[in-house]
């Protein structure tokens, strides 16, 4: 029992749970040394959505499916929903991309030629359609604009050119739809991205108002960064929109959430869930390239590791922490914590999911359905995830 509630409350949070999947994790994909092609992989967004359903399948807790255009570019966007609702799942954040265009090799939007940058916007705005089609209320905004050499641009005028870029774009949203806006350190640019950090996207966001939010991709910070500070800090501005959630050992690393740090995903739920974060209004995606293992069991794990940080920071007795850190309690408020972390949840979510008519152990489930196989067997040609494409 804790502050935030018993075991029942806390399984009625974790059955509400949704954490997104991103349709480009089914895809091959690789690094810039080797994409290994695996067998079965979907061909077509189409088919993306329809392996997306099966995490749902499985765990329950993943309804949604995120598009990346172009990508995901398909003639009817309506119909991509439908399919989508029809296999169980329904269209989430759509991404933009203005990073693989010859065009963008000095920019998108920050580029010093404004053809370039109108090039840029119009696919912004496309995207806007797309979300009015397919009913997503979510555009997620990634630049990889920067510079690579001391002088070789302006980095203010690039700021201007880029808030000129956000205003045309926040105009353009309906009013139910948000954009959120993500920061990286560096890569593809590696002297001076023209959004690199926490600060600088939460100071647009700020100017822009209540639909630009701040997106925190777990992989794009310098080695050591304390992440569920910023989480802290966002959740109290109201500007943390949600999560890219992946594992990073050395850089943007992709690897699957909670295998290379899960301390630090407890750590960061936690604060979701001291900062009320816990609700609709945080978006809980995935960011991931499965490059040499399994995709679809990929994604499985994903998810349930992203369950259990949730249910060690929901465990956690807030009314003992409180107590411990007002009595400056240096230890025991850390055991407070240790002793959440350390509780083996695996049980306690066994449970749930057979209460939500799941089999409890979602990753042999899969394997025993066949699905696997019968992909192998229908999809011949499979198509890259957009990296390498
Ligand atoms: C950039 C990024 C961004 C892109 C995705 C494929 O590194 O995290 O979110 O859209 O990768
Ligand atoms: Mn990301
Ligand atoms: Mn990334």
């Amino acid at each position: 029992m804790t502050e935030s509630g018993t075991t029942v409350d806390i399984k009625a949070l974790l059955r509400a749970q949704h954490i997104e999947t991103p349709s480009w994790a089914y895809g091959n994909s690789g690094t810039r040394f080797k994409v290994f092609a695996q067998q079965g992989v979907p061909r077509d967004p189409y088919e993306k959505i329809a392996d997306a359903a099966q995490v749902h399948l499985f765990t329950g807790v993943a309804p949604t499916v995120a598009l990346h255009i172009p990508w995901d570019r398909v003639d009817d966007y309506a119909d991509l929903a439908r399919h989508a609702r029809e296999a169980g799942v329904g269209i989430g954040a759509i991404n933009s991309n203005v990073f693989q265009d010859d065009d963008y090799m000095l920019g998108s939007v920050t580029h010093p030629d404004a053809r370039v940058r109108r090039k840029a916007i119009g696919h912004l705005l496309e995207c806007v359609d797309i979300m009015d089609e397919t009913g997503s209320d979510t555009l997620k905004l990634w630049f990889s604009d920067g510079i690579n050499y001391p002088g070789q641009d302006d980095i203010r005028a690039r700021q201007d050119r880029l808030a000129e870029a956000l205003d045309e774009v926040y105009a353009r949203l309906g009013p139910s739809q948000r954009f959120l806006l993500e920061y990286k350190l560096f890569e593809p640019a590696f002297y001076a991205t023209d959004v690199p950090d926490w600060g600088t996207a939460y100071a647009h966001c700020l100017r822009l108002g209540p639909k630009a939010q701040v997106v925190v991709d777990t992989g794009h910070h310098a080695p050591g960064t304390n992440i569920e500070f910023i989480v802290a800090f966002l959740l109290r501005e109201g500007k943390l929109g949600g999560f890219d959630f992946n594992s990073r050992f050395y850089a943007d690393d992709d690897l699957m959430v909670g295998a290379a740090d899960p301390f630090q995903l407890f750590r960061i739920m936690y604060e979701v869930v001291r900062g009320g974060g816990y609700s609709a209004d945080v978006a809980f995606m995935l960011d991931q390239c499965h490059n040499i293992e399994p995709k679809i069991p990929g994604q499985i794990r994903s998810v349930m590791n992203v369950q259990e940080a949730t249910a060690k920071a929901l465990l956690v007795d807030r009314a003992a922490l409180a107590a411990a850190q007002s009595a400056g309690d240096v230890l025991g408020a850390n055991a407070v914590l240790m002793d959440a972390y350390n509780t083996d949840v695996r049980p306690l979510l066994a449970e749930l999911r057979e209460e939500m008519s799941l089999h409890p152990d979602p990753m042999g489930a899969y394997a025993a359905s066949g699905y696997g196989a019968k992909i192998v067997a229908e999809r011949v040609g499979g198509a890259q995830a957009g990296w390498g494409a």
